[in-house]
């Protein structure tokens, strides 16, 4: 790891500004200066071209006919997010899916290390197995050859032998060839004994010696199979363990760990009174903390780390929250971020209502908090593409993701912005074809920012925005609409961003 500091690759303007009230669009004031310096000299991070991605519900895979090439509407949204994402399978659905080999194979019994628990108010989580069978895997391959995306392919761990998925990986590994990038063993271990272990003796090391057992099951018919672990809700000391027992596991007998991997909601459940879009919009210290302690988890054993499963609030988002403008804003600075704390990726979790409902016990807790929950809403509210009216939507978080995207394949550059009380992030970039990138977000729900800089000469400026952060929608100019601005001359350069809305801006030729 270089030896810069990270605070210079997100310039963060307002340590101040964490504690002011909002106010109403009436009061916005007038704009507020911003100087832009830019060290061209200074490169960060190289951001992966894989860095963006989706996190989906394996159980989806019980409909063969979701992830799959002739679902061309779908395949449309993933392309235009990014040419080459990562679709991440996997959420707590992974732990009781079944692999159906052939069409007469019925379902296994459980192991008997399963301790199981059915949550308070939830359904059984047996109850809500389901099977995965060669087609729906050979459909995936079509849908991943038809985006051009990759896929992080969940394994159970919690109800399954190592045989049993060692079977099952193999099938996975030859029908989705380079389109696997690794596999992810359980999800949310540092969870089971919610659900499938004993509390009493359940810890990371009870459950690396467990994973060991099945990622050398699937090695030994799977020679080169990589994996990303240990997918934690998000405690980072697992990644601790989990790089120390690698660390002790010398040539061989060491699996071969493409990335240390861990969850991050913002807050939840929906019904939790700080899940305001006033606090979503503030900065997170967590999100500095856990990577801290998961890069160096990454560092021992020599791999890179990705957060794989995330988004505003957990338990299926909630209304008026994670589906509005706010959570764009979010998402794209959360993104940037992620990349700027030299992560390899990010997946926002998603899909359909029904899986993630599963995930959940049966049920999306956020439609309780509705004043007419027949009224229509993207289910879970959180999902960057909702199945709406028969068509597959992009909602706000979407955008936020493909503002970052604008970032992949650059590489960081340090950056400082002076904006004084504003609460407003910028990262700057070189893109692979030597131009700088530069993003703003202004998160300042009633302070515009004029943004001046002495180190560039002109450019097209994209701008993300929506009527209000509560707004129900998200506009991304240079995106299947509207074409950028030209930016030219001044010296300095300036533009403005608004109060609540984020810019790119991409340097002339
Ligand atoms: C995570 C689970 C995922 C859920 C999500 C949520 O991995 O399956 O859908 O939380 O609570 O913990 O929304």
């Amino acid at each position: 790891m270089p030896s810069f500091t990270r605070r210079r690759f997100v310039a963060t303007a307002a340590a101040a500004a964490l504690a002011q009230p909002l106010r109403s669009l009436a009061q916005v004031a007038a704009p507020a200066a911003g100087t832009l310096t830019l060290y061209p000299g200074q490169p960060g991070a190289a951001i992966p071209q894989n860095f963006i991605g989706l996190s989906y519900e394996i159980q989806e895979l019980a409909d063969p006919n979701l992830f799959t090439a002739s679902n061309t509407a779908l395949v449309a949204q993933f392309k235009a997010l990014a040419p080459h994402g990562v679709l991440r399978l996997g959420g707590n659905t992974s732990d009781v899916g079944w692999w159906k080999a052939t069409a007469d194979a019925k379902q296994p019994p459980l192991p008997a290390n399963v301790v199981m628990r059915t949550p308070p108010g939830q359904k059984s989580p047996m109850a809500l197995s389901y099977a995965v069978t060669p087609e729906a895997v050979r459909n995936l391959r079509g849908f991943l050859d038809a985006t051009g995306w990759t896929t992080l392919f969940g394994v159970n761990m919690g109800t399954n032998t190592p045989e049993r998925a060692a079977a099952e990986a193999e099938f996975v590994a030859k029908v989705l060839g380079p389109r696997l990038e690794y596999f992810q063993v359980g999800n949310e271990p540092d969870l089971f004994p919610s659900r499938f272990r004993d509390a009493a003796t359940w810890n990371a090391d009870l459950y690396f010696d467990q994973w060991l057992a099945v990622a050398n099951a699937i090695r030994a018919r799977v020679p080169q199979a990589k994996f990303g672990l240990p997918d934690t809700a998000g405690n980072p000391q697992w990644s601790t363990v989990v790089s120390e027992r690698l660390a002790a596991l010398a040539g061989h007998d060491r699996p071969d760990v493409a990335a240390i991997t861990h969850h991050y909601y913002f807050i939840g459940p929906p019904s939790n009174p700080n899940a305001t879009l006033a606090n979503l919009l503030r900065p997170d210290v967590r999100v500095t903390a856990v990577a801290e302690q998961t890069r160096a988890a990454a560092q021992k054993v020599a791999t890179k780390y990705r957060m794989t499963e995330g988004n505003t609030c957990y338990r299926g988002g909630k209304p008026g929250f994670s589906d509005v403008f706010g959570a764009a804003l979010w998402a794209a600075d959360y993104a940037l971020t992620l990349a700027s704390l030299g992560y390899a990726g990010v997946n926002l979790h998603g899909g359909g209502g029904t899986s993630v409902a599963d995930s959940l016990g049966g049920s999306l807790p956020g439609e309780s908090l509705m004043a007419d929950p027949a009224a229509p809403h993207p289910r879970p509210f959180y999902t960057p593409i909702a199945y709406m009216d028969g068509k597959f939507v992009a909602e706000p978080v979407y955008y936020g993701l493909r503002l970052a995207q604008y970032f992949s394949g650059a590489t960081l550059m340090a950056v400082d912005l002076e904006a004084g009380r504003v609460n407003a992030t910028a990262y700057a970039a070189r893109s692979m074809d030597g131009k700088a990138v530069v993003a703003i977000i202004n998160k300042d729900e009633r302070q515009a920012l004029r943004i001046a800089t002495r180190q560039l000469r002109g450019g097209t400026l994209y701008r993300l925005n929506a009527p209000a952060v509560t707004s129900h929608e998200a506009h991304l100019t240079g995106f299947k609409g509207a074409p950028g601005e030209r930016l030219s001359g001044g010296a300095p350069l300036q533009w403005e961003v608004p109060a609540a809305s984020a810019a790119i801006l991409v340097q002339a030729e």
